[in-house]
Protein backbone atom coordinates (compact mmCIF):
# COMPACT_ATOMS: atom_id res chain seq x y z
CA UNK A 1 0.00 0.00 0.00
CA UNK A 2 2.99 1.94 -0.35
CA UNK A 3 0.58 3.64 -3.53
CA UNK A 4 -1.82 4.92 -1.09
CA UNK A 5 0.27 5.98 1.30
CA UNK A 6 1.97 8.16 -1.14
CA UNK A 7 -1.04 9.64 -2.14
CA UNK A 8 -2.80 10.25 1.04
CA UNK A 9 0.14 11.87 3.00
CA UNK A 10 1.27 15.02 1.18
CA UNK A 11 4.31 16.67 1.99
CA UNK A 12 3.44 20.34 1.33
CA UNK A 13 6.06 22.98 1.23
CA UNK A 14 4.26 24.78 4.53
CA UNK A 15 4.31 21.23 6.20
CA UNK A 16 7.89 20.52 4.94
CA UNK A 17 9.03 24.10 6.34
CA UNK A 18 7.45 23.66 9.59
CA UNK A 19 9.15 20.49 10.06
CA UNK A 20 12.21 22.31 9.87
CA UNK A 21 11.60 24.80 11.85
CA UNK A 22 10.60 22.47 14.78
CA UNK A 23 14.60 21.55 14.51
CA UNK A 24 15.21 25.04 15.91
CA UNK A 25 13.53 25.09 19.68
CA UNK A 26 13.87 28.90 19.58
CA UNK A 27 12.41 29.60 16.34
CA UNK A 28 9.26 31.74 16.52
CA UNK A 29 8.52 31.18 12.82
CA UNK A 30 8.85 34.47 11.56
CA UNK A 31 10.91 32.63 8.88
CA UNK A 32 8.11 30.21 7.49
CA UNK A 33 5.70 33.18 7.86
CA UNK A 34 8.27 35.48 5.25
CA UNK A 35 8.55 31.73 3.62
CA UNK A 36 4.59 31.13 2.80
CA UNK A 37 3.93 35.15 1.49
CA UNK A 38 6.80 34.26 -0.98
CA UNK A 39 5.09 31.02 -1.96
CA UNK A 40 2.03 32.94 -2.39
CA UNK A 41 3.74 35.18 -4.26
CA UNK A 42 4.96 32.97 -6.86
CA UNK A 43 1.16 31.12 -7.12
CA UNK A 44 0.09 34.37 -7.93
CA UNK A 45 2.21 35.12 -10.75
CA UNK A 46 1.96 31.08 -12.05
CA UNK A 47 -1.95 31.49 -12.39
CA UNK A 48 -1.19 35.14 -14.14
CA UNK A 49 1.40 33.95 -16.11
CA UNK A 50 -0.73 30.85 -17.03
CA UNK A 51 -3.71 33.03 -18.48
CA UNK A 52 -1.85 35.79 -20.58
CA UNK A 53 -1.70 33.69 -23.47
CA UNK A 54 -5.60 34.54 -23.59
CA UNK A 55 -5.61 38.14 -22.52
CA UNK A 56 -4.27 38.79 -25.90
CA UNK A 57 -7.80 37.85 -26.93
CA UNK A 58 -9.29 39.84 -24.07
CA UNK A 59 -7.52 42.95 -25.40
CA UNK A 60 -9.64 42.42 -28.81
CA UNK A 61 -12.90 43.16 -26.65
CA UNK A 62 -11.42 46.45 -25.12
CA UNK A 63 -11.48 49.62 -27.08
CA UNK A 64 -8.04 50.88 -26.16
CA UNK A 65 -5.83 47.91 -28.15
CA UNK A 66 -5.00 49.51 -32.08
CA UNK A 67 -3.14 46.44 -32.88
CA UNK A 68 -6.37 44.17 -32.25
CA UNK A 69 -8.72 46.32 -34.52
CA UNK A 70 -7.09 44.90 -37.23
CA UNK A 71 -6.62 41.93 -36.34
CA UNK A 72 -8.50 39.05 -39.08
CA UNK A 73 -9.62 36.88 -36.14
CA UNK A 74 -12.07 38.21 -34.34
CA UNK A 75 -13.74 35.73 -31.43
CA UNK A 76 -17.66 34.85 -30.78
CA UNK A 77 -18.73 37.35 -27.94
CA UNK A 78 -19.81 34.29 -25.91
CA UNK A 79 -15.75 33.42 -25.97
CA UNK A 80 -14.80 36.67 -25.27
CA UNK A 81 -17.37 37.16 -22.75
CA UNK A 82 -16.05 34.07 -20.78
CA UNK A 83 -12.74 34.84 -21.13
CA UNK A 84 -13.05 38.09 -19.62
CA UNK A 85 -14.46 36.15 -16.42
CA UNK A 86 -11.91 33.53 -16.58
CA UNK A 87 -9.30 37.00 -16.05
CA UNK A 88 -11.75 38.71 -13.40
CA UNK A 89 -11.25 35.47 -11.65
CA UNK A 90 -7.70 36.24 -10.45
CA UNK A 91 -8.22 37.29 -7.00
CA UNK A 92 -5.95 38.54 -4.94
CA UNK A 93 -5.60 40.31 -1.47
CA UNK A 94 -3.55 42.69 -3.19
CA UNK A 95 -4.53 43.46 -6.58
CA UNK A 96 -8.04 44.59 -7.43
CA UNK A 97 -9.30 42.37 -10.24
CA UNK A 98 -9.95 45.74 -12.29
CA UNK A 99 -6.08 46.11 -11.99
CA UNK A 100 -5.26 43.16 -13.36
CA UNK A 101 -7.74 43.64 -16.12
CA UNK A 102 -6.26 46.83 -17.47
CA UNK A 103 -2.23 45.28 -16.91
CA UNK A 104 -3.61 42.51 -19.05
CA UNK A 105 -5.27 44.35 -22.01
CA UNK A 106 -3.19 43.66 -25.50
CA UNK A 107 -0.53 46.05 -26.00
CA UNK A 108 -0.51 46.24 -22.30
CA UNK A 109 0.83 42.75 -22.00
CA UNK A 110 4.27 42.61 -21.23
CA UNK A 111 3.42 44.35 -17.88
CA UNK A 112 3.64 41.05 -16.08
CA UNK A 113 6.34 41.65 -14.80
CA UNK A 114 5.36 44.71 -13.36
CA UNK A 115 2.36 42.90 -11.95
CA UNK A 116 4.48 39.69 -10.60
CA UNK A 117 7.10 42.82 -8.67
CA UNK A 118 3.59 44.71 -7.55
CA UNK A 119 2.35 41.15 -5.98
CA UNK A 120 6.01 40.78 -4.43
CA UNK A 121 6.61 43.85 -2.80
CA UNK A 122 3.25 43.73 -1.48
CA UNK A 123 3.45 39.94 -0.06
CA UNK A 124 6.41 41.34 1.60
CA UNK A 125 6.03 43.78 3.28
CA UNK A 126 2.27 42.55 4.47
CA UNK A 127 4.36 39.45 5.95
CA UNK A 128 5.68 42.31 8.36
CA UNK A 129 8.87 40.15 8.79
CA UNK A 130 11.03 42.12 5.82
CA UNK A 131 12.98 45.33 6.27
CA UNK A 132 15.04 45.77 3.55
CA UNK A 133 13.93 44.71 -0.49
CA UNK A 134 16.11 44.25 -3.49
CA UNK A 135 13.71 43.65 -6.83
CA UNK A 136 15.06 43.48 -10.20
CA UNK A 137 12.08 45.84 -11.17
CA UNK A 138 12.64 48.85 -8.50
CA UNK A 139 15.77 51.13 -8.96
CA UNK A 140 16.14 51.88 -5.81
CA UNK A 141 16.07 48.99 -2.41
CA UNK A 142 12.74 49.34 -0.71
CA UNK A 143 13.31 50.05 2.87
CA UNK A 144 10.25 48.99 4.55
CA UNK A 145 8.43 51.45 7.31
CA UNK A 146 8.93 51.09 10.80
CA UNK A 147 5.73 49.43 11.59
CA UNK A 148 5.89 46.79 9.22
CA UNK A 149 9.52 45.71 9.69
CA UNK A 150 11.19 42.49 10.83
CA UNK A 151 14.65 40.82 10.40
CA UNK A 152 15.20 39.66 6.80
CA UNK A 153 16.25 41.12 3.76
CA UNK A 154 14.82 39.45 0.26
CA UNK A 155 16.13 40.20 -3.09
CA UNK A 156 14.07 38.91 -6.02
CA UNK A 157 13.48 39.12 -9.97
CA UNK A 158 9.94 38.38 -9.63
CA UNK A 159 9.49 37.95 -13.43
CA UNK A 160 13.17 36.86 -15.19
CA UNK A 161 13.00 36.02 -18.64
CA UNK A 162 11.60 38.85 -20.10
CA UNK A 163 12.19 37.99 -23.60
CA UNK A 164 10.04 34.58 -23.45
CA UNK A 165 7.30 36.42 -21.71
CA UNK A 166 5.06 36.79 -25.10
CA UNK A 167 6.01 33.45 -26.72
CA UNK A 168 4.70 31.10 -23.93
CA UNK A 169 8.29 29.55 -23.13
CA UNK A 170 9.05 29.16 -19.54
CA UNK A 171 9.85 32.14 -17.05
CA UNK A 172 10.07 31.92 -13.09
CA UNK A 173 10.86 34.07 -10.13
CA UNK A 174 14.10 33.82 -8.23
CA UNK A 175 14.92 34.53 -4.34
CA UNK A 176 17.33 35.14 -2.00
CA UNK A 177 16.97 35.84 1.60
CA UNK A 178 19.75 37.28 4.07
CA UNK A 179 19.08 38.16 7.98
CA UNK A 180 20.02 41.32 9.57
CA UNK A 181 20.65 41.24 13.95
CA UNK A 182 18.27 44.52 14.16
CA UNK A 183 15.70 44.81 11.42
CA UNK A 184 15.14 48.73 13.26
CA UNK A 185 18.61 49.49 11.80
CA UNK A 186 18.46 48.67 8.37
CA UNK A 187 20.76 49.73 5.90
CA UNK A 188 21.92 48.98 2.00
CA UNK A 189 25.10 47.55 3.82
CA UNK A 190 23.15 45.08 5.04
CA UNK A 191 21.60 43.37 1.46
CA UNK A 192 25.70 44.50 0.14
CA UNK A 193 26.85 41.25 1.42
CA UNK A 194 28.13 38.16 0.08
CA UNK A 195 25.97 35.40 -1.26
CA UNK A 196 27.40 32.65 1.12
CA UNK A 197 25.75 34.84 4.01
CA UNK A 198 22.24 34.24 2.32
CA UNK A 199 20.17 32.17 4.65
CA UNK A 200 17.98 30.22 1.88
CA UNK A 201 17.51 30.75 -1.93
CA UNK A 202 15.52 29.57 -4.19
CA UNK A 203 13.23 30.04 -7.53
CA UNK A 204 9.90 29.04 -8.88
CA UNK A 205 9.71 28.03 -12.60
CA UNK A 206 6.26 28.43 -14.41
CA UNK A 207 7.08 25.89 -16.85
CA UNK A 208 4.93 23.04 -18.20
CA UNK A 209 4.20 22.42 -14.86
CA UNK A 210 5.11 24.95 -11.63
CA UNK A 211 8.34 23.88 -9.88
CA UNK A 212 9.43 25.76 -6.70
CA UNK A 213 13.39 25.11 -5.66
CA UNK A 214 14.14 26.20 -2.56
CA UNK A 215 16.86 25.80 -0.21
CA UNK A 216 17.45 26.83 3.59
CA UNK A 217 21.20 26.09 3.79
CA UNK A 218 20.62 21.92 4.89
CA UNK A 219 20.35 20.21 0.93
CA UNK A 220 17.81 21.50 -1.81
CA UNK A 221 14.36 20.28 -2.44
CA UNK A 222 11.86 20.68 -5.22
CA UNK A 223 7.84 21.02 -5.03
CA UNK A 224 5.42 21.12 -7.63
CA UNK A 225 2.12 23.10 -7.43
CA UNK A 226 -0.65 21.29 -7.67
CA UNK A 227 -3.05 22.94 -9.08
CA UNK A 228 -6.40 21.28 -7.96
CA UNK A 229 -4.94 21.64 -4.41
CA UNK A 230 -3.00 25.28 -4.60
CA UNK A 231 -0.53 23.17 -2.75
CA UNK A 232 3.13 22.86 -3.54
CA UNK A 233 3.72 19.30 -2.91
CA UNK A 234 7.41 17.89 -2.35
CA UNK A 235 8.56 16.06 -5.71
CA UNK A 236 12.26 16.62 -5.77
CA UNK A 237 13.51 15.45 -2.34
CA UNK A 238 17.25 16.52 -1.48
CA UNK A 239 18.33 17.05 -5.15
CA UNK A 240 21.53 16.75 -5.97
CA UNK A 241 23.19 17.64 -9.24
CA UNK A 242 25.12 14.87 -11.32
CA UNK A 243 29.27 15.46 -11.22
CA UNK A 244 29.61 16.03 -14.50
CA UNK A 245 27.20 16.64 -17.15
CA UNK A 246 26.68 16.24 -20.74
CA UNK A 247 24.87 19.15 -21.76
CA UNK A 248 26.20 23.14 -21.62
CA UNK A 249 24.42 25.95 -22.08
CA UNK A 250 25.00 29.59 -23.35
CA UNK A 251 24.09 32.06 -26.19
CA UNK A 252 26.55 31.02 -28.31
CA UNK A 253 25.75 34.29 -30.82
CA UNK A 254 27.93 36.11 -28.30
CA UNK A 255 30.62 34.16 -29.15
CA UNK A 256 32.69 36.48 -31.11
CA UNK A 257 33.36 38.71 -28.17
CA UNK A 258 34.39 35.62 -25.67
CA UNK A 259 37.49 35.99 -23.58
CA UNK A 260 39.83 32.95 -24.10
CA UNK A 261 39.13 30.84 -21.39
CA UNK A 262 35.08 30.69 -22.48
CA UNK A 263 36.41 29.87 -26.43
CA UNK A 264 38.52 27.75 -24.95
CA UNK A 265 35.73 25.70 -23.11
CA UNK A 266 33.12 25.69 -25.43
CA UNK A 267 35.46 24.42 -27.82
CA UNK A 268 36.21 21.31 -25.33
CA UNK A 269 32.43 21.00 -25.09
CA UNK A 270 31.73 20.24 -29.11
CA UNK A 271 35.69 18.98 -29.93
CA UNK A 272 36.49 17.06 -26.78
CA UNK A 273 40.41 16.40 -26.41
CA UNK A 274 40.53 13.66 -23.63
CA UNK A 275 38.32 10.74 -25.27
CA UNK A 276 34.74 11.99 -23.81
CA UNK A 277 31.67 12.48 -26.07
CA UNK A 278 30.55 15.81 -27.20
CA UNK A 279 28.42 17.52 -25.31
CA UNK A 280 24.73 18.67 -26.05
CA UNK A 281 23.90 22.35 -26.69
CA UNK A 282 20.58 23.65 -24.85
CA UNK A 283 19.90 26.99 -24.07
CA UNK A 284 16.34 28.49 -23.39
CA UNK A 285 17.41 32.30 -22.60
CA UNK A 286 15.57 31.83 -18.69
CA UNK A 287 17.78 31.60 -16.16
CA UNK A 288 15.29 29.77 -14.04
CA UNK A 289 14.68 26.99 -16.76
CA UNK A 290 17.94 26.43 -18.12
CA UNK A 291 19.79 26.70 -14.30
CA UNK A 292 16.79 24.33 -13.25
CA UNK A 293 17.01 21.93 -16.20
CA UNK A 294 21.28 22.03 -15.13
CA UNK A 295 20.63 21.29 -11.54
CA UNK A 296 18.11 17.79 -12.45
CA UNK A 297 20.30 16.83 -15.82
CA UNK A 298 23.90 18.35 -14.86
CA UNK A 299 26.26 19.87 -17.32
CA UNK A 300 26.92 24.06 -17.07
CA UNK A 301 25.36 27.01 -17.69
CA UNK A 302 27.72 30.06 -18.69
CA UNK A 303 26.77 33.77 -18.81
CA UNK A 304 30.13 34.91 -19.43
CA UNK A 305 31.99 38.51 -19.56
CA UNK A 306 32.66 39.50 -23.88
CA UNK A 307 34.07 42.72 -25.08
CA UNK A 308 30.74 44.51 -25.11
CA UNK A 309 29.54 43.49 -21.51
CA UNK A 310 32.62 43.14 -19.15
CA UNK A 311 30.77 41.83 -16.20
CA UNK A 312 28.57 39.66 -17.93
CA UNK A 313 24.55 40.13 -18.29
CA UNK A 314 23.08 38.93 -14.87
CA UNK A 315 22.51 40.50 -11.61
CA UNK A 316 24.78 39.18 -8.95
CA UNK A 317 22.19 39.79 -5.98
CA UNK A 318 18.81 38.01 -7.15
CA UNK A 319 20.27 35.97 -10.08
CA UNK A 320 23.81 35.01 -9.70
CA UNK A 321 23.59 34.65 -5.77
CA UNK A 322 20.52 32.43 -5.26
CA UNK A 323 21.43 30.29 -8.76
CA UNK A 324 24.83 30.06 -6.77
CA UNK A 325 23.84 29.05 -3.57
CA UNK A 326 21.35 26.26 -4.73
CA UNK A 327 24.51 24.63 -6.98
CA UNK A 328 26.71 24.42 -4.01
CA UNK A 329 23.68 22.83 -1.77
CA UNK A 330 22.78 20.44 -4.84
CA UNK A 331 27.02 19.56 -4.76
CA UNK A 332 27.94 21.63 -8.14
CA UNK A 333 29.81 24.81 -8.21
CA UNK A 334 29.52 28.39 -9.27
CA UNK A 335 32.39 30.45 -10.25
CA UNK A 336 32.79 34.05 -11.58
CA UNK A 337 35.95 33.73 -13.70
CA UNK A 338 37.98 35.08 -10.75
CA UNK A 339 36.52 33.88 -8.06
CA UNK A 340 34.14 31.50 -5.83
CA UNK A 341 30.73 33.10 -6.53
CA UNK A 342 29.14 32.78 -2.97
CA UNK A 343 32.54 34.93 -2.12
CA UNK A 344 31.97 37.69 -3.95
CA UNK A 345 31.01 41.30 -2.48
CA UNK A 346 28.42 43.27 -4.23
CA UNK A 347 29.36 46.88 -4.49
CA UNK A 348 25.97 47.84 -5.77
CA UNK A 349 22.30 46.40 -5.86
CA UNK A 350 22.41 45.95 -9.81
CA UNK A 351 25.85 45.12 -9.86
CA UNK A 352 26.60 42.38 -12.82
CA UNK A 353 29.35 39.24 -12.72
CA UNK A 354 30.48 36.82 -15.38
CA UNK A 355 28.85 33.45 -14.19
CA UNK A 356 29.74 29.91 -14.76
CA UNK A 357 27.61 27.26 -12.62
CA UNK A 358 26.76 23.46 -12.70
CA UNK A 359 28.28 20.07 -12.27
CA UNK A 360 31.36 19.93 -9.86
CA UNK A 361 34.04 18.26 -12.67
CA UNK A 362 32.38 20.59 -15.39
CA UNK A 363 33.25 24.24 -13.34
CA UNK A 364 36.34 22.89 -12.60
CA UNK A 365 37.33 22.48 -16.11
CA UNK A 366 36.32 26.00 -16.50
CA UNK A 367 38.78 27.13 -13.04
CA UNK A 368 41.49 25.54 -14.75
CA UNK A 369 41.20 27.30 -18.17
CA UNK A 370 41.02 30.90 -16.06
CA UNK A 371 43.89 29.94 -13.87
CA UNK A 372 46.36 29.21 -16.88
CA UNK A 373 45.12 32.38 -18.22
CA UNK A 374 46.89 34.00 -15.03
P1 LIG B 1 15.84 39.67 -18.18
O1 LIG B 1 16.07 40.15 -16.76
O2 LIG B 1 15.67 40.78 -19.17
O3 LIG B 1 14.74 38.68 -18.22
O4 LIG B 1 17.19 38.97 -18.60
C1 LIG B 1 17.64 37.87 -17.88
C2 LIG B 1 17.69 36.68 -18.79
C3 LIG B 1 18.01 35.40 -18.09
O5 LIG B 1 16.86 34.74 -17.68
C4 LIG B 1 18.73 34.62 -19.15
O6 LIG B 1 19.64 33.70 -18.61
C5 LIG B 1 19.43 35.68 -19.94
O7 LIG B 1 18.72 36.88 -19.72
C6 LIG B 1 19.46 35.41 -21.40
O8 LIG B 1 20.12 36.46 -22.04
P2 LIG B 1 20.41 36.46 -23.60
O9 LIG B 1 19.10 36.70 -24.26
O10 LIG B 1 21.40 37.55 -23.80
O11 LIG B 1 20.98 35.11 -23.97
MG1 LIG C 1 16.20 39.08 -14.74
Amino acid sequence: HEADAFRTDLMTITRFVLNEQSKYPESRGDFSILLSNIVLGCKFVCSAVNKAGLAKLIGLAGETNVQAKNDPFQPEPALTNYLTSLILHIHSPFISSHRCLFLFQGEEQKKLDVLSNEVFVKAMVSSGRTCILVSEEDEEAIIVEPSKRGKYCVVFDPLDGSSNIDCGVSIGTIFGIYMIKDGDEARLEDVLQPGKNMLAAGYCMYGSSCTLVLSTGSGVNGFTLDPSLGEFILTHPDIKIPKKGKIYSVNEGNAKNWDGPTAKFVEKCKFPTDGSPAKSLRYIGSMVADVHRTLLYGGVFLYPADKKSPNGKLRVLYEVFPMSFLMEQAGGQSFTGKERALDLVPKKIHERSPIFLGSYDDVEEIKALYAAEE
